[in-house]
């Protein structure tokens, strides 16, 4: 992104027209980003709140009472009979930037003793599913799109969350790729491909077997490449026995004839380029359905060619030194908290862990009163009067509102850093175009400062952002060797150490200990789990739980809405516009119960409720309701949010989140 500034300030954001994979092009919310920085909203000064809990009343302090309060505050829960692990920081997506998202913050909380954060809620169950079949979240390279002759788009609404794919799907298809879109809902994605293959929610492993059924059963496979390159062919072959089409259509919901062809075009494809993302991985068998994705181009050898192979993220190629920049050897030995499951940590006596209570709370780069599941848990714990929560924000958040200080962060035009990227092989320099606006400071700087006021006195606290920036590039990893301090500060991005396209896999040298593809996995076993590719069902899949789907009989998924990053830039009017909580119906749901096109209704389960709009139509196959998300709670007509109706509950590996595996009921308002 390139700043434009005059007078020192900035009056321009553009893409970087000689970035290779980016091209010049910002997505429809980071264009309105001087908007975001210069909006009116904007938090400029410290504050201490003097209203009742969540009232958001607040008063103007300066940053030394601010900072001398809560140090004293900390210092004493640290020093009290809980010891510091009833201090519980919590941070996650704000920025992802390596410097303002994972140094001074784990820096003063490892020294300081405190409970530590299991960064689960996005991206841990299919990070674990590449792991166990490839290694590491390692995969095909979007550069080499133009070469595919087949494109999958699995579980990922790219044009609204990767649009800078788009290009690179559009060389393929200009080629003569066919693009295919598998998700339960028609989304924009899937209306600009070939083929929409509506799916039900959670049943995505089952679709992968069928497709190596039929690629088995009709020599469809690369003998050479599974005897090279793959452990457990074997039993992977047995396996897929038990997931005929036939079957896997009533698991699916899409035809058998659907299934074959699908499996048929794949393993007739030269290179086929599956871009799986993040959507499928919201349920219970998360894990398992990218695992088992994974395994498909193993069994055709598609790894072998450019435009073939599996991409869930590139983000493990990036070797930044992580732990030069995070300490962890300052942290004694201390319980961690899965940050989904903030509900229970604020509400039981020990945490729901063991151990201490959560008398204070750190919150940084999130805004979890909107963004957890089991919304009502959290707020419930946000409003306790004995809770010592500390916000460190852009903007008077849902969680700013339950803060007992609200701290004045920085934006990505105000302060330094260095970023990795889960689409593409650029290492990024962030450098500040402007100074803070107000009394801003970045988190590095308020942690740096915090860390003096709680009487923490290790040599580390004095380094700055620049020292920081160069410990982050202090590393012998090959493929970090032309990410240079020098090399960044002069072009402002460089490519990861690795060719145009990358192909990991073309000769095998997989991450996994047998160092080959794993079909069986001797570490799944040792955890207990099943070591094949196998359909693990949703935690709340009707077939298993007829009782509650026949009180809940519809799977809502909350996946972003185009115009909003999780719960960022939903303050921006020119981004919200008119528009309000929409819920979208198949339109034989809605008949069923009474709904038209534009009605109030109210989506409901045990958990919670939320009041939207109704949209009735074919954008979504019918079982399934779409409520495009993350609403912040106070701008919606009611308070409430998609995430009252999520679940605490966890994917099979990963202890990720399950945000889509989610049964609720859809009523007409008042009804
Ligand atoms: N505009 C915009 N862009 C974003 C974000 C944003 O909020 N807004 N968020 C960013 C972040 S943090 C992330 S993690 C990524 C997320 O981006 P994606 O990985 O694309 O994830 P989602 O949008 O959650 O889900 C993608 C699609 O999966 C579908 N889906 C849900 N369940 C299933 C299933 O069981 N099977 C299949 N096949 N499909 C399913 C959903 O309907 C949805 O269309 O996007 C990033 N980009
Ligand atoms: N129902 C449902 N829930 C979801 C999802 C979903 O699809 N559906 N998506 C999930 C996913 S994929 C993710 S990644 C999480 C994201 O959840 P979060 O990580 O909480 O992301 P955001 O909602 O974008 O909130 C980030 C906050 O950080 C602030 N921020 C940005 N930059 C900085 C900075 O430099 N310093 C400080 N101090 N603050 C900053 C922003 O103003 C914003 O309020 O939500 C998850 N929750
Ligand atoms: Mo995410």
């Amino acid at each position: 992104m390139i700043t434009t500034v005059q007078d020192g300030r900035a009056t321009r954001v553009q893409g970087d027209p000689e970035h290779p994979f980016t091209a010049g092009f910002l997505c429809a919310k980071v264009n309105r980003y001087l908007e975001r920085t210069y909006h009116a909203d904007r938090l400029l000064h410290p504050l201490k709140r003097v209203g009742r809990k969540g009232r958001g009343e607040f008063a103007q302090v300066t940053w030394n009472e601010a900072l001398h309060d809560i140090g004293h505050r900390l210092r004493a829960i640290a020093d009290g009979p809980h010891g510091a692990q009833a201090i519980l920081p919590y941070s996650y997506a704000g920025t992802m930037g390596m410097l303002q998202a994972q140094s001074m913050d784990r820096r003063f909380f490892h020294a300081l003793g405190a409970s530590k954060l299991d960064r689960t809620i996005c991206s841990t169950a299919g990070t674990w599913g590449m792991r166990m079949t490839v290694g590491a979240n390692v995969g095909a390279d979007a550069e080499g799109l133009a070469s595919s002759d087949l494109v999958l788009l699995w579980g990922t609404n790219t044009l609204t969350a990767n649009p800078h794919l788009w290009p690179f799907v559009r060389q393929a298809k200009e080629k003569g790729a066919r693009l295919i879109c598998i998700d339960p809902i028609r989304t924009r994605t899937a209306d600009q491909c070939d083929e929409w293959l509506g799916i039900r929610p959670g049943t995505d492993a089952a679709l992968a077997l069928a497709m190596m059924h039929v690629l088995f059963a009709e020599g469809l496979q690369d003998d050479d490449y599974l005897a090279r390159h793959t452990l457990g062919a074997d039993q992977l072959r047995e396996r897929v026995q038990d997931y005929a089409p036939s079957r896997v259509a009533s698991i699916t919901g899409l035809t058998e004839e659907h299934i074959v062809a699908l499996a048929r075009a794949y393993g007739r494809a030269k290179a086929a380029f599956i871009r799986v993302n993040y959507g499928m991985q919201r349920h219970g068998g998360g894990a398992m359905a990218v695992r088992t994705i994974a395994c498909l181009p193993a069994v055709t050898g598609h790894w072998r060619r450019a435009g073939g192979g599996v991409q869930l993220s590139t983000s493990a190629n990036f070797k930044y030194n992580t732990a030069a920049l995070e300490r962890p050897e300052l942290s004694p030995d201390v319980r961690t908290i899965n940050m989904i499951r903030l509900g229970d940590a604020l509400t039981l006596p020990d945490a729901g862990v063991g151990g201490a209570p959560v008398q204070a709370l750190v919150v940084y780069n999130s805004n979890p009163a909107a963004v957890a599941p089991d919304r009502n848990r959290v707020l419930t714990g946000l409003r306790r009067e004995d809770l010592f929560t500390v916000v460190l924000e852009h903007f008077q958040t849902d969680t700013a509102d339950y803060a007992d200080y609200v701290l004045p962060a920085t934006t990505q035009l105000e302060h330094l850093d260095v970023h990795f990227a889960y689409g593409h092989h650029y290492a990024t320099l962030n450098r500040p175009a402007i100074a803070p606006l107000g009394e801003c400071k970045p988190n590095t700087q308020i942690f740096r400062e915090l860390a003096a006021h709680t009487a923490l006195d290790d040599a580390c606290f004095a380094d700055d952002d620049d020292t920081l920036l160069r410990q982050a590039l202090d590393t012998t990893d090959p493929k970090m060797a032309t990410v240079t301090y020098e090399a960044l500060m002069e072009h402002g991005w460089v490519r990861l150490n690795v060719a145009t396209p990358y192909l990991p896999y073309a000769d095998g040298g997989f991450g996994t200990p047998s160092g080959k593809c794993e079909f069986h996995s001797a570490r799944m076993e040792a955890m207990g789990l099943d070591p094949l590719p196998a359909f693990t069902p949703p935690h709340e899949f009707p077939e298993l739980v007829p009782e509650l789907a026949a009180r809940y009989p519809l799977t809502l998924i909350s996946s972003p809405r185009h115009q909003f990053l999780n719960s960022t830039f939903v303050n921006m009017a020119s981004l919200r516009r008119d528009a309000v909580p929409e819920v979208a119906l198949h339109e034989s749901d809605a008949l069923l119960r009474g709904i038209t096109e534009g009605a109030q209704v109210v989506v409901f389960n045990d958990r919670g409720a939320f009041s939207a709009v109704a949209r009735v139509g074919n954008t979504v196959r019918a079982g399934v309701a779409w409520a495009p998300s993350i609403w912040w709670g106070k701008l919606t007509g009611d308070g409430h949010n998609a995430n009252e109706t999520t679940s605490q509950r966890t994917t099979d590996m990963g202890g990720g989140p399950v945000f889509y595996d989610n049964l609720v009921e859809v009523a007409v308002a008042g009804a």
